[in-house]
């Protein structure tokens, strides 16, 4: 198991456009990326800050998980993505540790990615997301 580095940092936000034009007016910090992705309910937009990002997700719908999240907790950071190397690795070795697994097998993310998602409650209510880029 090896963590490569802090590939995003994802916060969820009620409106992207908004949020993007604070992060300008604020930071002067532009998106490298945008996208909605289907699968996980989420519009996003990757901003590169040194090397890592800052991923802004908005809810496609008020029942996807960042959008239960701003219901629940409001604007606010929603999880930490890993860069791993071998994705299908670090999920059986997460496996063997016990650790409870949103995602038993990868899916694709934002830019192709394969990714996973492990559940908050293994540790220190953070959730986490690997990425293995393509
Ligand atoms: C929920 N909880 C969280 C949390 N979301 N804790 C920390 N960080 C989060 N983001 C906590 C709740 O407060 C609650 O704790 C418990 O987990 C159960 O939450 P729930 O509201 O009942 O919600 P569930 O169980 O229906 O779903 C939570 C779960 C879900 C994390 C399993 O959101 C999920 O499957 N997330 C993975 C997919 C995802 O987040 N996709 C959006 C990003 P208490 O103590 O109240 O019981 S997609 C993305 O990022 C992409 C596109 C990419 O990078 O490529």
């Amino acid at each position: 198991m090896l963590l490569i580095n802090i590939d995003h940092v994802g916060i969820a936000v009620h409106d992207l456009e908004a949020a993007l034009a604070e992060y300008d007016r604020q930071y002067r910090v532009h998106p490298m990326h945008r996208e909605v992705v289907e699968s996980q309910g989420v519009e996003e937009a990757m901003i590169a800050v040194g090397g890592s990002h800052i991923q802004l997700l908005a809810p496609l719908a008020e029942d996807s998980p960042v959008g239960k999240f701003l219901e629940k907790r409001g604007e606010g950071l929603h999880h930490i993505a890993y860069a791993v190397a071998d994705i299908e690795a670090a999920l059986a070795h997460l496996r063997t540790e016990g650790v409870r697994l949103i995602d038993e097998e990868p899916r694709i993310g934002g830019g192709g990615a394969r990714i996973a998602f492990v559940h908050p409650k293994s540790l220190a209510g953070t959730l986490i997301e690997l990425v293995e880029s393509p």
